[in-house]
């Protein structure tokens, strides 16, 4: 894994792209001299991208802010933010593979040399501030977690499609969510190697790109057995868009938590702040008169099916997945018929033959449908083990989080 370069890979895939290009266009009789002026003419350039094979459609506009290729088959664009498509999960096995992984950017994805990298634990909740270097954490006994991560606003659009009232943010569908295998080290193990002290209240990675994205977590989550900091992703080097050279995994929490391109963290006796745990990620609204910090997701659950797309009648076998931040998912029920009448889908064991069902993370599911031709809205409805479940609405919040009411999935069956 070491000396697997990610930044190197970008540049050579961007250099392939345009070579790419340039074959088609001489084969098509243009000149370089041409060639070159239509490169350097973004819009111009941008057209010539779209006759690129999917796999190679790294657009210049995309790479500004995100690195990997995200295919419109693949993801919905939302700037520098990149939207799974959940259609195009059917099929596919229990994990996100990391091309698929949706990607939420509050600047964009930053170039690190892991090889001038540190990651320094500090603060005055340590007694022996300590650096680490990539190699350092590579050689610390390495953990794996099979864990979501999602975004806070996950759903976020739904706010006005179904309750009437537009929340500020990226207008997520449900596609802000996917599941990996995450490896890394225990944050504890960091901490402890630093001499945490037992008056350290809270602990913040901050990220190095450019507005050092950094958020607070208590010292009890830190420590937790889960809480990484994490190297590896699906048995790759972390992406670069995903955090790389590391990021944090903290389970079950909004996905904010889980900082990328992690520098250092601080350890304080005293509460600490960040614009991300005061003026975001912090229910606004009528319901919430003390402004609630976010921690834990919800319970929530999605059709692998197009956003009001169509199927042919017959019997069908709908697919999806449900999850919660909480605990395992205990059921998840199905309406074909606008909520009159519910049925109990099949939890799925699908490719992970043992670990049939993994808390904070999904569980799919299917039912049989006979499906009559005709526009449905069909709903799943999700439960965990703790008794979590997804209500008909939510109280409305300013910046739209936590959206964890049964969506109404539009489809037509011709
Ligand atoms: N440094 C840094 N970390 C970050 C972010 C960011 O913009 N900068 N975005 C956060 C948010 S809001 C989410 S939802 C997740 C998304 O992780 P992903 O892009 O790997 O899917 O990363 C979190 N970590
Ligand atoms: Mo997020």
């Amino acid at each position: 894994m070491p000396g697997h370069n990610l930044k190197v890979e970008a540049i050579y895939n961007r250099e392939r792209a345009e070579r790419h290009i340039w074959e088609v266009a001489r084969t098509a009789g243009m000149s370089r001299r041409r060639f070159l002026k239509l490169m350097f003419s973004t819009g111009a350039g941008l057209t010539a991208m779209s006759v690129l094979p999917a796999g190679l459609r790294i657009a210049r506009a995309d790479h500004v802010q995100v690195v990997k290729p995200t295919p419109p088959e693949l993801f919905i664009n939302h700037g520098s933010n990149r939207e799974m498509r959940w259609e195009a999960m059917a099929g596919q096995g229990y994990y996100t593979s990391n091309e698929r992984f949706f990607v939420r950017n509050h600047t964009r994805t930053p170039h690190i040399d892991p090889s001038a990298w540190r990651l320094s634990i500090e603060g005055s909740g340590v007694e022996n501030p300590t650096q680490f270097t990539y190699d350092d954490l590579l050689a610390m006994e390495e953990m794996t977690e099979t864990k979501f991560i999602e975004c806070a606003g996950n759903g976020r659009s739904f706010f006005e499609l179904f309750q009437g009232r537009r929340a500020s943010g990226t207008q997520w569908k449900l596609g802000a969510i996917g599941v990996a295998e995450w490896s890394g080290v225990r944050l504890r193990e960091l901490l402890e190697r630093a001499g945490v002290k037992s008056t350290a209240l809270d602990v913040m990675p901050k990220g190095l790109d450019s507005l050092n994205v950094r958020r607070p977590m208590p010292i009890e989550k830190a420590m937790g057995d889960d809480t990484l900091v994490v190297y590896g992703m699906n048995g790759e080097v972390l992406p670069q868009d995903h955090g790389y050279p590391v990021r944090m995994l903290v389970p079950g929490w909004v996905g904010i938590a889980n900082i990328k391109w992690v520098g250092s963290i601080e350890v304080s006796e005293s509460p600490l702040y960040s614009p991300w745990n005061t003026d975001t990620y912090v229910l606004i609204g009528d319901a919430y008169p003390d402004r609630p910090v976010l921690t834990t997701q919800g319970v929530k659950s999605a059709f692998e099916l197009p956003w009001g797309g169509q199927i042919s009648a017959g019997r069908r076998k709908l697919t999806g997945r449900s999850w919660s931040g909480v605990a395992k998912i205990k059921q998840v029920e199905v309406s074909v018929d606008g909520g009159s009448t519910w049925k109990l889908a099949t939890l799925s064991a699908r490719n992970i033959p043992k670990a049939r069902n993994i808390p904070k993370a999904w569980v799919q599911w299917s039912i049989e449908w006979d499906a009559a031709p005709g526009q449905y809205n069909l709903q799943a409805r999700a439960t965990d083990r703790a008794g979590n479940s997804q209500p008909d609405s939510v109280p409305f919040n300013e910046q739209g989080y936590l959206y964890t009411a049964v969506v109404r999935h539009p489809i037509t069956v011709a």
